[in-house]
């Protein structure tokens, strides 16, 4: 079986044999029957090797049902291999994980509230467009968070259910860059089923890669109470609120040198390398200002301003190091 064949190649495939089988031993039969019927017809004379059968005569001779044993054996032959075949094709559809032979995109698919998000392994988030590479598996993880849903992509013959608790996996393959599939809710959900829509549009693998790392951005700023940048004194520390989950070490440090001069740095995904949640502290050198210590949440481009507060103001304790925008990337 040739590899990297998509879900639509395999279903087109099965479709195109059981079309062509049919319509052959339905020419073959049908053919038969009007050739019998032809040489059998009855043209009202009796020929010299014909003896026509009387009521309750048993038919004798024949040629030990030679014809009967040939048809038998030839459907058998059709209908066992057509079904050997067609399992191993849905076996294929089923798990080809063994014969993918470049690593899947791995997505996490939600359906909830009559909508759609999508969770990318580098915890980048989007909702009803869902963006995959052009000839590149992807592997998809279905559930929901709240009701039965079925997540569907008719153009590419997927199909998943989504409910609650449970992780339902499937797999697609989408071929050519540009294209886009209408995703629909295949479960009778409530009020908002038929909006339950959404979109997957097929990148060229480069820009898909692109957009995915340019996800994964945070700013963030720091200046004190009268806007004014802070940049000398400090330390950031960045810690993955789930770093024990991961391979690689999520904590981050820098120091106000890492910080330009408007008290701002730029992280990209090669600084960040996972998305998702992340406690901010901020420790400032002789206790200029007190520790700033927040968490802030990476699913998409974010940026975050802290504003400090003077250390020997704060006999409240709250108050001043709340982020300036409301929290930012939410
Ligand atoms: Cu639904």
């Amino acid at each position: 079986m040739p590899l990297q064949e998509t879900r639509v190649d395999v279903f087109e495939d099965i479709f195109l044999v059981f079309l062509g089988l049919g319509t052959l031993v339905g020419v073959v039969v049908v053919s038969y029957v009007l050739y019998n019927a032809y040489k059998y017809r009855d043209d009202g004379e009796a020929k010299d090797d014909e003896s026509l059968p009387t009521v309750g005569e048993l038919p004798t001779g024949g040629k030990g049902g030679k014809k009967l044993f040939l048809s038998f054996g030839i459907s058998a032959v059709i209908v066992i291999s057509l079904v050997i075949w067609t399992y191993g094709m849905l076996l294929y559809v089923e798990d080809p994980q063994d014969e993918f032979d470049e690593e899947p995109v791995e997505i996490e698919v939600t359906g909830e509230n009559f909508a759609w998000y999508f969770e990318y392994a580098n915890g980048i988030e989007s909702s009803t467009t869902m963006r995959v590479p052009a000839d590149h598996p992807v592997a998809i993880e279905t559930t929901s968070g709240d009701v039965w849903h079925t997540f569907g992509v008719p153009d590419l013959r997927v199909k998943a259910d989504a409910i609650p608790g449970e992780y339902d996996e499937t797999w697609f393959m989408a071929d050519e860059a540009g294209t886009e599939h209408e995703i629909k809710c295949f479960e009778l959900c409530g009020r908002g089923h038929t909006a339950m829509t959404g979109t997957v549009q097929v990148m060229e693998e480069e820009a898909f890669n692109e957009w995915l790392n340019n996800q994964l951005t945070l700013e963030v700023t720091i200046e004190d109470q009268n806007e004014t940048p802070v940049t000398e004194g400090y330390e950031m520390t960045l810690e993955h609120t789930e770093n024990a989950q991961y391979e690689e070490d999520l904590v981050h440090n820098y120091t106000a040198d890492d910080f330009d001069e408007n008290g701002t740095i730029s992280l990209d995904h090669e600084d960040l390398q996972q998305g998702g949640e992340y406690n901010v502290t901020i420790t400032f050198e002789d206790d200029q200002y007190e520790t700033i210590e927040e968490t802030t949440e990476i699913t998409r481009p974010s940026s975050e301003t802290f504003t400090v507060g003077s250390a020997n103001e704060t006999d409240n304790g709250n108050g001043n190091n709340e982020s300036a925008d409301g929290g930012g990337g939410e």
